[in-house]
């Protein structure tokens, strides 16, 4: 046993991994696209549905639960010092459309199976635990990603943009966030603030959304560092026109300037000089979108990520510059140029990757030391609390697609980490 005040050891740890599958396999059926895809957009009725989901769950787990004006849910095992800054962990349950049904959710409906397994092992909590759901981790709907735990780590300037924050179909942020039952009585979102000191951990189970577990045949990741996301909205205005009648020396083609952009993009980050650098430009859209007639706008959206935050910023100037020329050249006007996240990257801490280490070793898991270049909640969580990752292997590496998995087996050895991750933590 770890600590004879509990009279819980590892070998009690016992992850129901069947029941956790089952709740993975209902999760995902709160979606507005067909299986075996995953869409579960921030706020729409789904989205609804599977809070209502995860709530039942957290009680039926003997969790108390409390909500935030934007939706973050709070889910807490009471220890026996209550007042001590409590032991966190969490992730998402929001989808990006056509994704999967394990990314955010192994962290989420794994954390409530954590503490399942804690109580099951006679394990008491000194620090009390939370189990935290991220009310939208993926820009879907309005272009932030991490929007609920930005917030909770103190977003002043996003608390003020909200309010003037509207969605594809021109739906404003408090709008649909009352449409979810959120934001009632307020517009301030100061409230959700973390208060400093709120958590002494917090630590997030995850897919590892990349290929190196599986590949070398290891069931733990253990995350050092995220790297440092950013996004970029672009649009270019041209005259359009006739696609027959307009010769080519007449046009501005708002079209050929987004796809030029496109890859310069590409070019920009091969030529960062390292491998950590990638560029993706995710969205494309032509205005009016017919085939005989010359777009007279287009609109692209831009993530480009890098685990050396300056590099980085190199490339969103690079990508910038190149921007300018091409309208320039194309004789388009460059009519938006947004950067709408440019995130530093977040480091572990280094008390945490050694409870993680630690727990993994009494497990009898092998692990891995390595960074994460999937974004995480934990990137912002790192900013008002010491942070760390635990990740399993997925097939293949899948994410963002409906062929996303991952297995009871891995699952169940992350649940457990996780598990014994917090006991430490709490005790501490
Ligand atoms: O895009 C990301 O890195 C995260 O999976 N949403
Ligand atoms: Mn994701
Ligand atoms: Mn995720
Ligand atoms: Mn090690």
């Amino acid at each position: 046993p770890i600590h004879e005040s509990n009279s819980y050891s590892v070998s009690s740890l016992s992850v129901d991994a069947q029941n956790l599958q089952k709740q993975i396999d209902e999760l995902s059926t709160f979606s507005d696209t067909p299986a075996p895809s995953v869409t579960r957009i921030l706020y729409t009725e789904k989205d609804v549905l599977a809070r209502r989901f995860i709530k039942n769950l957290m009680g039926l787990s003997g969790l108390s639960v409390r909500e935030d004006a934007v939706g973050n849910i709070f889910g807490r095992w009471e220890g026996s010092e209550p007042e001590l800054p409590a032991v966190a962990t969490g992730s998402h349950i929001d989808a990006i459309p056509y994704s999967g049904k394990y990314d955010g959710v192994v962290g989420v409906l794994g954390a409530i199976e954590a503490i399942n397994t804690l109580k099951r092992s006679g394990f008491k909590p000194k620090r009390s635990l939370e189990v935290i759901l991220f009310t939208s981790e993926e820009p879907t709907r309005f272009g932030i990603s991490c929007l609920g735990s930005r917030l909770l780590a103190g977003g002043d300037a996003l608390a003020k943009a909200l309010k003037r924050t509207v969605d594809g179909q021109n739906i404003s942020f408090f709008d649909a966030a009352r449409s979810a039952g959120y934001a009632k009585d307020t517009d301030d979102l100061s409230s959700v603030f973390l208060k400093k000191g709120s958590y002494s951990a917090f630590v997030e189970l995850h897919i590892e959304q990349g290929p190196i577990l599986e590949e070398e045949g290891i069931p733990i990741g253990v995350v050092t560092a995220i790297a440092a996301p950013a996004s970029i909205k672009v649009e270019f205005e041209g005259n359009g026109g006739h696609a027959g009648a307009v010769l080519m020396p007449n046009r501005n083609d708002a079209g050929l300037a987004a796809a030029e952009l496109s890859l310069a993009v590409e070019r920009h980050v091969l030529e960062s000089g390292s491998i950590d650098s990638v560029g993706t430009v995710g969205i494309l859209e032509l205005h009016p979108g017919a085939i005989n007639s010359i777009p007279s706008k287009s609109h692209l959206e831009i993530d480009t990520r890098d685990i050396d935050e300056q590099r980085r910023n190199i490339i969103i100037e690079k990508i910038r510059q190149s921007a300018n020329a091409i309208a320039k050249k194309r004789r388009v006007s460059l009519t938006e140029f947004k950067i709408i996240n440019q995130d530093p990257p977040a480091l572990s801490d280094k008390s945490i990757v050694e409870a993680m280490e630690a727990a993994s070793k009494e497990l009898n898991l092998s692990h891995k030391l390595m960074i994460s270049r999937a974004y995480h909640d934990s990137l912002f969580m790192a900013r008002v609390s010491p942070m760390g990752m635990i990740f399993i292997p997925c097939y293949k590496g899948y994410s963002h697609k409906p062929e996303e998995y991952a297995s009871i087996d891995n699952m169940s050895n992350g649940v457990k980490v996780l598990a014994l991750t917090l006991a430490k933590l709490s005790l501490e």
